[in-house]
């Protein structure tokens, strides 16, 4: 009986490891830093305005674009920590990115756009300032921090925090908007 099984098994592994090897335990960091491939693992711009682009952020590694505008762009699976910091940058999660981690805008106003999904559990905040942010598919929470922001979002847990912020949201009411 135990023999059967044992060998079941390993039938079953020898069937499941073409699709191990596709999606690896350890999915690596892909992002590039104006125009520069970055090596896996933590990513970080410069203290000046950051063009970072990533295919790909870990659930172990964090991406922060430090002071100055950034533009940061998501094109896929962001399990990991991506803070654009200091200034007024631009954070835009494509249509193929998925948010599973954090994703935050970091202070001053910014303009933050998820076009894909926010995953349960995970988090887009925009921080400090007057910030925008447009979400397509919220399943997770979206927190727009002090200040008086714009929510723009569909579904999930949305909560505008201080300020006076403007929200319009479709699905679960929002909490803390103010108009
Ligand atoms: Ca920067």
């Amino acid at each position: 009986m135990i023999r059967h099984t044992v060998r079941a098994l390993c039938a079953a592994s020898l069937v499941i490891a073409p699709l191990a090897l596709s999606t690896p335990a350890h999915a690596a960091t892909v992002c590039t830093v104006n125009g520069l491939s970055s090596p896996d693992g933590n990513v970080t711009g410069t203290a000046g305005n950051d063009y970072i682009e990533c295919a790909s952020v870990d659930s172990g590694d964090t991406v922060n674009g430090l002071g100055g505008a950034d533009m940061i762009v998501l094109t896929g699976p962001v399990g990991g920590t991506v803070s654009a910091g200091d200034g007024r940058d631009y954070v835009h999660v494509t249509e193929d990115g998925t948010v599973s981690g954090t994703v935050g805008a970091g202070a001053d106003g910014d303009y933050v756009e998820v076009e894909g999904s926010i995953a349960p559990g995970a988090k887009v905040y925009g921080d400090a300032g007057n910030d925008y942010l447009r979400i397509l598919a919220n399943f997770g929470v979206v927190q727009a921090g002090t200040d008086s922001s714009r929510v723009l979002a569909k579904g999930g847990v949305v909560d505008a925090g201080t300020g006076f912020d403007l929200c319009r949201v479709v699905g679960d009411t929002p909490s803390n908007c103010e108009l």
